[in-house]
């Protein structure tokens, strides 16, 4: 059966990086476009009224699917043949509890891990119940992944990589980003497993395929701190500068 696939990004969002690296990894061939999120254009509007970004628009010889929200759309990319992304049984078929203790790992302690990045862009001064909550995600986190092990490998007794650490790399590309910024939320947290772990991670060919630099990071934060900020725009290199006052 033939599949068509065109997949709606902005390459600064994390929820269509999650995509675009697990897209790479398995291998899978789709038409990327895309979206400025200031000026949404009509024709993407006609395809997902809602807006909603990264989104999926799959046609198949008989009908047209859309999909969005980062989890469904990597979830479906990892069914298509290409290295696995969820442990297997000897007969090919996806672990379904291996992949139940990994989704566990992904609605508890990245969930939160993206909350705090939430935290960092629009909360320049934490209270200290703030700074608490970062500093314990950040300490489970750094518990997971041992000298850099994959996240799986705790719970799973395998240092392989598995979805969770694709889905959870955008988010730890902006905790580093902002380490060194001197904010109050880095002050005592230790990085070092993350550190390792990303240093790892980032050899892969699908990572540097669509990684950005980590400058945009902080300076997309400067416009959200500003009063400048409408939505991520087009180009990305918009965000190689901090915006101007
Ligand atoms: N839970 C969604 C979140 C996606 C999301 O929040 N995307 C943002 C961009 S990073 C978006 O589409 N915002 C709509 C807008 O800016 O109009 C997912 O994981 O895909």
């Amino acid at each position: 059966m033939s599949i068509q696939l065109e997949l709606f990004i902005h390459p600064m969002c994390p929820f269509a990086q999650r995509v675009l690296y697990v897209m790479a990894y398995k291998g899978i061939q789709c038409q990327i476009k895309e979206i400025d999120l200031v000026k949404k254009p009509d024709w993407f509007l006609e395809v997902n009224p809602k807006g909603l970004m990264p989104a999926l628009k799959v046609t198949t010889s008989n009908r047209v699917c859309l999909l969005h929200d980062s989890i469904v759309i990597s979830e479906y990319f990892e069914s298509f043949p290409g290295p696995y992304l969820y442990p297997r049984l000897t007969n090919d078929v996806v672990d379904s509890l291996e992949k139940a203790v990994l989704d566990i790992i992904m609605s508890t302690s990245i969930d939160a891990l993206k909350r705090q990045i939430g935290q960092i862009y629009y909360n320049a001064t934490p209270n200290d119940r703030e700074l608490g909550y970062f500093r314990r995600t950040i300490a489970v986190v750094e518990d997971l992944i041992p000298d850099g092990k994959y996240f799986g490998f705790k719970a799973l007794g395998k240092d392989e990589i598995t979805l969770i650490d694709l889905l959870a790399l955008p988010l730890i590309e902006r905790i580093v980003a902002f380490k060194d910024l001197g904010l109050p939320y880095y002050q005592g947290v230790n990085l070092q497993n993350i550190l390792s772990w990303y240093s790892r991670i980032r050899q892969l060919p699908c990572v540097k395929a669509y990684e950005m630099p980590l400058i945009r990071y902080v300076n997309l934060r400067k416009y959200m701190q500003s009063n400048k900020y409408e939505g991520l725009s087009l180009p990305a290199s918009n965000y190689d500068s901090p915006p101007k006052i």
